[in-house]
């Protein structure tokens, strides 16, 4: 299994957060420093023709891309232990819950997008953290605004289990410490955050712990 990756990279560390859940090891993991953009050079773009972290290459591959397909995938091939749910609707929360990480929030802040609004768009430092910290709100509002008021919250998000919904709440918290957005109007988000990432799996995938990380970061 070879997995591509990048300390800073939030999706990565979506998925890097499964594999330990589940107890899998990359036989190779691979570095693409997206500070270089080196996800747009033709090495990577071969790999992954839409240029972003991460993939993995599970065997003879095909490369699997996109952080919840592949932690889709990794559930269905290594179910246990779980991190969706068994019912269908729970299955549902869990999974809307995540997307408002993967699929609403954080897209708005990668990398490509701050660099469009910069170069593009001429807009500066101060308009493009405007947006960033904006979108970043909304998704831990989302967020706290379903998690505190649900009475399938407990523990964790979706009872006192570990889903692919913290998952995405720890990488929403971690967004927002990277660009200074304080987390304490959403007490729910911040209590779920912390209590994951005092569990060894996810502590150990947080970026600030992989190789090439700096030791404090000042955006
Ligand atoms: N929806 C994708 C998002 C992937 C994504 O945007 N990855 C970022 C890093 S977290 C990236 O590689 N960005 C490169 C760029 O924006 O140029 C997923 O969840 O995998």
């Amino acid at each position: 299994m070879k997995f591509y990756s990048f300390w800073r990279s939030l999706a990565s560390f979506r998925v890097r957060i499964a594999l330990n859940i589940k107890g899998i090891v990359p036989d190779e993991v691979i570095n693409v420093d997206l500070m270089k953009g080196e996800q747009c050079q033709p090495g990577y773009k071969a790999i992954n023709p839409q240029m972003l972290l991460p993939a993995l290459i599970d065997g003879d591959g095909p490369i699997l891309f996109q952080s919840v397909a592949i932690m889709e995938y990794l559930e269905e091939t290594h179910p246990n232990p779980p991190i969706l749910p068994q019912d269908p609707r729970g299955r549902a929360r869990v999974r809307a819950l995540a997307a408002i990480n993967a699929s609403d929030s954080h897209p708005l802040m990668v990398p490509r997008v701050r660099n469009f609004m910069e170069h593009e768009l001429k807009l500066d430092e101060a308009t493009r953290n405007k947006w960033i910290k904006h979108w970043i709100g909304e998704g831990l509002a989302a967020m706290e605004g379903h998690l505190s008021r649900d009475k399938d919250t407990g523990k964790f998000a979706h009872g006192d289990v570990v889903t692919m919904a913290d998952i995405c709440v720890v990488t929403q918290a971690t967004g927002a410490g990277f660009f200074q957005v304080d987390t304490s109007p959403f007490p729910t988000v911040k209590r779920i955050a912390e209590t994951c990432l005092a569990i060894d799996a996810f502590a150990r995938a947080h970026p600030m712990k992989q190789p090439g990380a700096p030791a404090s970061l000042s955006h």
